[in-house]
């Protein structure tokens, strides 16, 4: 939050519980308990472990950790442990019920807001600017994005009212940005409820490069699908390429030829695929390999938060794309607002100072790079967010989604996968060198 002032962001925090409790609510409410006790896909937890495991962080930070309270059910701890037992395993377990998981959650909460009322946003590491407060905020949205995920996994009729789409006038503006050479601010120092591994700000010099003005779209992606993408092992990495030989891929996850046109299914319902919104649901290795084809290549880590942050006037990063201020419905589509990303092009008053549009919200966006830490990385407050993942066969996805609340997206956050990930909702934009004296390539997208 932009906020610095200790009860402006109790204000906040107040405010991120409450809205994260809302969507979590009507994830878990929307459908019959059956269905939140089933496993709706190896990948996915059951929706009632989710909710669970919820209250469960929580009590530990917010009851335990901050307030000193006794575990209100230690037994239960284990069950919830995400490390303990990988996803595929958790439907066999003796979970909570729907009814149990929903009454713990709730009790939870009802301690945790008296711990809110009551304690100094100072003194230590934890409560600073109500760090624990944010981070459990940050969590529980975390999750609901996980729970819509398994919403997109489930099949049968949607259970989620189709919200208005976003509205968007064609783009109409050039197909690249140049990002000019030189050094800028990567990652934060200051912002208050950034977690470990966006820490500490550093320098990083990053030679010049274009980036497209905007993430690839369905359109694009078609081209390179007809074009015989792949069916074509020159444009894949190795292991991707066995990827798509062993499971016989063609298209994004969720896509299906039928008629002569493009079918997808969303949330339950099954539309046309549309051209001009960004491509979802595709995997490093497709989103790789369709930036070789094109000519180009992802982008890096450290050029994305450059063409995200970097402002070319006062020579600083800035913590979104358009400043410093929050984001709004008018900059970015976030929050499962709208339940699908806006055309590509969209949204001119999130635009970065060089012109690059919708770097946050939308659809999360590959990088070429790994998961690694930040030099004079610190662990905090558990090595279990980050640290382990370090090194790990991951990569790292910037920017958010359409599926992601505002108090877990900056332009700093730092998302990640396996690069053979697609039910994510995941898309790309692609980047190119650029010499010190070269200008973007004319014309529209
Ligand atoms: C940051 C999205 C990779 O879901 O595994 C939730 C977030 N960490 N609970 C994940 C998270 C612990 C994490 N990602
Ligand atoms: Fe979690």
């Amino acid at each position: 939050p932009e906020a610095t002032d200790p009860e402006a962001l109790r204000a906040r925090a107040l405010a991120a519980l409450l809205t994260a409790r809302e969507r979590t609510t009507l994830l878990t409410s929307c459908v019959e308990d059956a269905e939140l006790t089933a496993q709706h896909s190896p990948l996915m937890s059951p929706l009632v472990w989710d909710l669970a495991h919820i209250g469960n962080q929580e009590e530990q930070w917010l009851l335990r950790a901050v307030a000193g309270r006794d575990a209100m059910r230690p037994e239960i701890d284990p069950l919830y442990d995400a490390f303990e037992h990988p996803r595929a395993e958790r439907p066999s377990l003796p979970l909570l019920a729907p009814g149990e998981a929903r009454g713990y959650a709730a009790e939870v909460r009802g301690r945790a807001l008296d711990v809110l009322e009551k304690t100094p946003f100072r003194g230590t590491p934890l409560t600073d600017a109500g760090f624990a407060f944010g981070m459990i905020a940050q969590h529980e949205q975390q999750h609901d994005e996980t729970m819509l995920i398994t919403h997109q996994l489930r099949s049968g009729q949607t259970a989620l009212a189709a919200p208005d789409p976003p509205t968007g006038e064609p783009f109409t503006g050039p197909a690249e940005v140049l990002v000019p050479g030189g050094p800028f601010t990567m990652g934060t120092s200051t912002e208050p409820w950034a977690l470990d591994n966006e820490r500490p700000a550093h320098h990083r010099l990053v030679p010049p490069f274009f980036i497209d003005t905007t993430p690839v779209t369905n359109a694009a992606y078609q081209l390179f699908i007809e074009d015989g993408g792949y069916e074509r092992m020159r444009w894949w990495d190795p292991a991707g390429w066995a990827m798509v030989r062993r499971n016989n891929l063609c298209a994004p996850l969720f896509w299906w030829r039928e008629g002569g046109q493009w079918l997808r299914r969303r949330f339950g319902t099954v539309e046309p695929v549309p051209a001009d919104e960004p491509v979802l649901h595709v995997s490093w290795y497709e989103a790789d390999a369709y930036a070789r084809w094109a000519g180009r290549r992802l982008p890096s880590e450290e050029e994305w938060e450059k063409a995200a942050r970097y402002d070319p006037v006062t020579d600083r990063s800035t913590r979104y794309p358009w400043g410093d201020a929050d984001p709004t419905p008018e900059r970015a589509n976030l929050g499962q607002r709208h339940l699908r990303p806006a055309p590509a092009g969209s949204y001119p008053a999130g635009e970065s100072p060089l012109g690059v549009r919708q770097l946050i919200g939308d659809v999360w966006e590959w990088t070429s790079g790994d998961f690694l830490p930040y030099p004079g990385f610190a662990a905090f407050p558990y090595r279990e967010y980050s640290d382990v993942f370090f090194g790990g066969d991951y990569k790292v996805l910037r920017g958010g989604a359409f599926s992601v609340d505002e108090v877990a997206c900056r332009g700093t956050f730092r998302n990640w996968d396996h690069p053979v990930r697609r039910q994510i909702f995941s898309g790309f934009r692609t980047a190119r060198d650029a010499g010190p004296t070269e200008t973007p390539a004319p014309g529209p997208a």
